[in-house]
């Protein structure tokens, strides 16, 4: 048996409403890798729900990588998602400093529709900034792409050439990037994709809209992602296979209606991920 891939998924857990380890965790256990979930706070549920109990992890964190480090145990992967204050993103450095050949895959979670989220203040955007000049890879949606640049978070149709001028400044002005993928941009003409920059090329790959938003759909589409790249496949494939779970998972989920803030019902699909399915990469 070839060994298994182990990625380090550090991030909050929320207990309702299906985001970042909740979803992150049985994702990548279904495609064959294993998770081991570095929580980086307790929350009753996410932000979306009004007041939730919150518990700060951050001592955990730092007293679990000591630990690791005097295992000598190394990751394949270290993956980062939500984090809520500069020193968690020094977690998150110390971390890759102790895995030195892990992918360094980076969610610069820090807004979306256009905006950033409330607790995201311009330090803090910095600092993730900073976290992802050191990844290998980052998957940011298109306003975090657009924050990570210094434009104008706001702005939405992205033409061809825009396209291309973003994707080479991000990989000139975050020179270590492998590839970045920038997901749910809106394409000049309408359509809705996945940019995909990886060995100098770059992929635009439209998906089909649902007209409603889910959150947790960014960190199910970078923990798919993540589980495919370690399973083998390259940039382009493991995002058409991310991008396919993730559009299935919302549809369904359309169909039943309910209130959005509990996020995507993709448990009765995660035989889906199996890599077996992946010939076929049409979930
Ligand atoms: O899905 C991103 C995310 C993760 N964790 C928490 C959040 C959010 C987005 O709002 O609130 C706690």
């Amino acid at each position: 048996m070839p060994q298994q891939p182990t990625v380090l998924c550090i991030q909050d857990l929320s207990c309702v409403g299906r985001c970042s380890l909740a979803v992150v965790l049985p994702a990548l256990a279904a495609m064959g890798v294993q998770p081991c979930p570095l929580p980086t706070a307790l929350l009753s549920a996410h932000m979306a729900f009004e007041s939730p109990a919150v518990t700060d992890e951050s001592d955990f964190i730092a007293r679990a990588l000591s630990h690791y480090d005097s295992l000598g145990l190394r990751f394949s992967c270290v993956y980062s998602g939500y984090l809520a204050d500069a020193g968690q993103i020094g977690l998150v450095q110390r971390a890759f400093r102790q895995s030195p050949d892990a992918l360094k895959l980076v969610d610069p979670v820090m807004a979306d529709h256009g905006r950033p989220y409330a607790s995201m203040t311009p330090p803090l955007r910095e600092t993730i900034a900073q976290l992802c000049r050191q990844a290998d890879i980052i998957v940011p949606n298109a306003t975090e792409a657009l924050l990570l640049l210094g434009e104008d978070p706001a702005e939405h149709a992205w033409s061809e050439g825009e396209m291309h001028r973003r994707m080479a400044a991000l990989m000139q002005q975050y020179p270590l990037l492998r590839a970045a993928v920038v997901t749910g941009v809106q394409h000049a003409d309408g359509r809705f994709g996945n940019l995909c920059c990886h060995e100098g090329q770059i992929r635009f790959l439209p998906y089909c809209v649902v007209p409603q938003s889910y959150p947790g759909t960014g960190d199910l589409f970078a923990a798919v992602f993540t589980g495919a790249l370690l399973q083998g496949q390259n940039v382009e494939n493991a995002c058409r296979i991310s991008a396919d779970f993730v559009a299935l998972a919302v549809r369904e989920t359309a169909e039943t209606g309910g209130d959005t803030r509990f996020g995507v019902r993709f448990e009765p699909l995660l035989g889906r991920l199996a890599p077996a399915f992946w010939d076929n990469i049409n979930l």
